[in-house]
């Protein structure tokens, strides 16, 4: 990109306008995804200015409450939960909301509901926050066939039915990726102007990649396959040089490196965590969608991850009253790729 150019532009690709372009691909859409969209891209911006403020305003720190997953919730988790939560609401095109934060789905005031399902984790990577570690928010939309009787069996549709998914990035610049099924773009937040610009267009994960990203520290838990395959990374047999290893420990994080330089980023099951430790409908899903659009490829160790049939909106958790065999996830470990 030539960022000299780049400093007069004047004619800017605004997300709106990118996806108000997309909604004219399709003539007879009435706009609500857009409008929901731009909802979604409101809430991104409060909480990236909430994360830039966080050290100042004393939003760390414990808000003294925990998660379904039993994690300690930070405030900003709290407050982004809040934040996103309002915004789909008031947007008038949800009907049910799956949040990482909340332990059951949220059925929308009949009222104000519209035809779309919203899963989403308002802050992955939080336990990075007090470090300044980059953070995001990952969302994967599904459409409702009926919004006034929608269940929440019609919630648990595989990730192949989503018809969005995007993150938002808050680290050194706040970056949001979208796709609405139409290949990836990524847009870049102009503080200047509070817009999102397409910065990254038709982002296509590079086929060959020399990153692996993995937490290390759980090898002595790993399977032999997945033990093997890491070893084949750093001592390659067939003569090509070791690959590099980075790891964040924040998805989105990881998740950006791998779709702009190519790689794989992987989260093995374990001893630990036999059914792996991503949330199926807000963290593989999301990303899944967004790399096999970006032309990568994403699976369980056993399959595709899109195709996998959640039967719980908080998967992988142990249930106590349903034993795992007799549900129907496909496979047991995460990986994305490019190459
Ligand atoms: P937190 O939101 O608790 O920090 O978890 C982040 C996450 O779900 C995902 O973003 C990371 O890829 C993964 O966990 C990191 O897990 P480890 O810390 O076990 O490596």
């Amino acid at each position: 990109m030539d960022h000299a150019a780049d400093t007069f532009r004047t004619d800017l690709m605004t997300i709106t306008r990118h996806v108000l372009n997309e909604q004219s691909r399709h003539p007879e859409s009435r706009g609500d995804l857009t409008i929901l969209l731009s909802h979604i891209v409101l809430g991104c911006k409060f909480v990236a200015s909430a994360v830039n403020k966080a050290g100042l305003a004393k939003l760390t720190g414990l808000a003294g409450e925990t998660n379904v997953q039993g994690e300690e919730q930070k405030k900003l988790d709290v407050l982004s939960n809040e934040v996103f939560v309002n915004a789909l609401v008031s947007s008038g095109r949800t009907c049910v909301l799956v949040s990482e934060e909340d332990e059951k789905a949220t059925f929308v005031d009949p009222k104000l509901r519209g035809k779309y399902c919203v899963c989403f984790d308002p802050l992955d990577g939080s336990s990075n926050i007090d470090c300044g570690v980059s953070i995001g928010t990952i969302f994967g939309i599904y459409m409702i066939k009926n919004q006034d009787t929608v269940t929440l069996e019609e919630v648990l549709q595989p990730g192949k039915d989503m018809i969005a998914a995007g993150y938002c990035m808050y680290g050194s610049s706040c970056t949001l990726v979208l796709s609405t099924g139409n290949g990836v773009n990524g847009f870049t937040l102009d503080p200047s102007l509070g817009e999102f610009i397409m910065t990254h267009p038709d982002i296509k994960i590079p086929p060959k990649g020399k990153i692996y990203s993995v937490n290390e520290g759980n090898a002595k838990n790993w399977d032999t396959p997945t033990a093997k395959y890491v070893e084949k990374c750093k001592y390659p047999t067939d003569g090509s040089s070791p690959k590099s290893l980075r790891y964040i420990g924040s998805m989105v994080a990881d998740v950006h490196r791998t779709l702009l330089y190519g790689g794989i980023f992987l989260y093995p099951a374990d001893k630990k965590s036999p059914s792996g430790k991503l949330r199926v409908m807000y963290e593989v899903f999301p990303m899944s969608f967004l790399m096999e659009e970006a032309g990568g490829q994403s699976f369980t160790g056993k399959g595709r991850s899109l195709d996998l049939i959640p039967t719980d909106i908080h998967d992988p958790r142990e249930i106590p009253d349903i034993p795992r065999q007799q549900r129907q996830r496909g496979g047991d470990q995460g990986a994305v790729r490019g190459g």
